[in-house]
């Protein structure tokens, strides 16, 4: 089993889910996609550590650990997905691999969702998938790390 977890991050308004815009997010609490990933990463020999924060610097503090202690990263920074050149380069200056996930599917909705400064820095995105997106991009994480458990 690799020693190093996968950090789960989440961005604003996150802590919301379940009732926050079901329509758009789902019905899906936080708990519960944290419970989805934590699943999917054992099946794979991992673990997670999964956190939010509704503060900009919390989440680049948070990249800038995963560069010692994360075999990988999973971001959903919510609408810091779209401003937060901070976010940018944090994710540029850690040698750890990242997935941008969204719930929704930005490019579906107002034009102000269509660009992400993540993608730019990140290895790949998972949007429009809802919870399951999560799980997606925990296998994701598990490819690229190399994980061996669950292969023929
Ligand atoms: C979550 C948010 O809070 C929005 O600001 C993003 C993202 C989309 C999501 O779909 O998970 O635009």
């Amino acid at each position: 089993m690799t020693a190093k977890p996968i950090f789960v991050l989440n961005g604003p308004t996150l802590n919301l889910l379940g009732t926050r815009e079901p329509e758009i997010y789902g019905t899906t609490t936080l708990d519960d996609i944290q419970g989805m990933a934590t699943a999917r990463a054992k099946s794979h020999g991992l673990t997670v550590d999964f956190r939010q924060s509704n503060r900009e610097g919390e989440l680049v503090d948070w990249i800038i650990e995963a560069r010692e202690k994360a075999c990988g990263i999973i971001l959903n920074a919510g609408a810091y997905t779209h401003t937060s050149i901070a976010l940018y380069d944090a994710i540029k200056a850690v040698n750890v691999p990242l997935i941008e996930v969204h719930l929704s599917n930005p490019y579906a909705r107002e034009p102000f969702r269509h660009h992400s400064h993540v993608s730019h820095a990140a290895k790949g995105v998972i949007c429009g998938l809802r919870a399951q997106g999560y799980e997606f991009a925990v296998d994701a994480i598990a490819s690229l790390v190399g994980s061996q458990k669950g292969k023929s």
